[in-house]
């Protein structure tokens, strides 16, 4: 087996209150590259909707006020020194952010990511399909879960793309408790995932589950990463934010589905790993050799 290694980076921040501006959210993000970049690492994982508050946790009917927390373009005035300092340093990342464009005459909202290479140059988009709370206020809650209201279905599906010198996908906090997700991304021949969350530890529909949302974060990627033997890069935005509290756990998983590096606390935090992209075959080429032991033919229900 050729080795096909690299050191990836989960860039775990702590929480981002609504009165941060981009400019200190973005200062934080650069801090955490060269801090990846110093130890090694040529990838670096932020998390969902990384320069902004996690805003659908709150009820926002002024229509300026919503789109103050979107970007129109990245890079754009805001993230331009954050793709200067990475492409200076070579080092490749994911972002996820607020996406606001206009397709067909209309103005979209998407929960995005992208993939920029070591050039600084953007090679890959993804929109989460998987938008999880409601559409409408609902103030019994301690706080909302707006992503139904604030956001469109993703329209890209679950692209997969050449980086790294590998085939890596890329998905947003919820998508990660679907195994589709992974199946889809899998079947495209993804050897690593990149995503970001937002997770809050209080689930106001089974708040018996609080006490599991750590288990719960962890083993629906390892799963993920087992059942399609691919290695997951995985990183929070965690601790206090806005009163809500988030949980941390940022991670790097091997397609053995052990987790390999963890963040230890709830703050800015660079998780570091090796990564060698030939051991998915450890995983394809054995257990789940999906040309030898796939029975697509028995699991329509999943396409219908
Ligand atoms: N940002 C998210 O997608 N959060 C969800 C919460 C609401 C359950 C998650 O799956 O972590």
């Amino acid at each position: 087996m050729t080795a096909r290694r690299l050191v990836v980076a989960a860039a775990q921040l702590g929480p981002v209150q609504p009165e941060d501006g981009r400019e200190r959210t973005v200062g934080r993000l650069i801090a955490l590259l060269r801090e990846a970049h110093r130890r090694g690492a040529t990838f670096v994982v932020f998390p969902e909707l990384a320069l902004t508050t996690f805003f659908p946790r709150r009820f926002i009917e002024d229509e300026r006020e919503l789109d103050a927390f979107y970007e129109s373009s990245v890079p754009g005035p805001d993230t331009r020194e954050l793709f200067e300092a990475a492409a200076a340093l070579g080092v490749a990342f994911y972002l996820g952010f607020a996406e606001r464009v206009e397709e067909a005459g209309h103005v979209r909202r998407f929960n995005t990511s992208i993939l920029v290479d070591e050039r600084g140059a953007v090679v890959g988009r993804y929109r989460k399909v998987h938008l999880p709370g409601h559409a409408d206020h609902e103030p019994w809650r301690p706080f909302q879960h707006l992503e139904k209201r604030y956001f469109d279905h993703g329209n890209l599906g679950f692209p997969v793309f050449d980086a790294l010198g590998g085939t890596v996908g890329m998905c947003l906090c919820n998508d990660r408790r679907w195994p589709e997700t992974f199946r889809v991304l899998g079947l495209r021949g993804a050897e690593l995932v990149a995503l970001g969350y937002n997770t809050p530890r209080h689930y106001p529909l089974a708040p018996e589950h609080d006490r599991l949302q750590d288990f719960h974060n962890h083993l629906c990627m390892q799963a993920g990463a087992y059942a399609n033997g691919c290695w997951v890069v995985a990183s929070a935005k965690a601790g206090i934010e806005d009163g809500c509290e988030l949980i941390g756990g940022s991670c790097v998983i091997a397609p053995t589905g052990e987790i390999v590096a963890q963040a230890q606390g709830l703050g800015d935090e660079v998780v570091l790993a090796d990564v060698d992209l030939e051991r998915c075959r450890e995983i394809r080429d054995n257990i789940f050799d999906f040309a030898t032991h796939r029975r697509p033919g028995d699991y329509g229900p999943l396409s219908d």
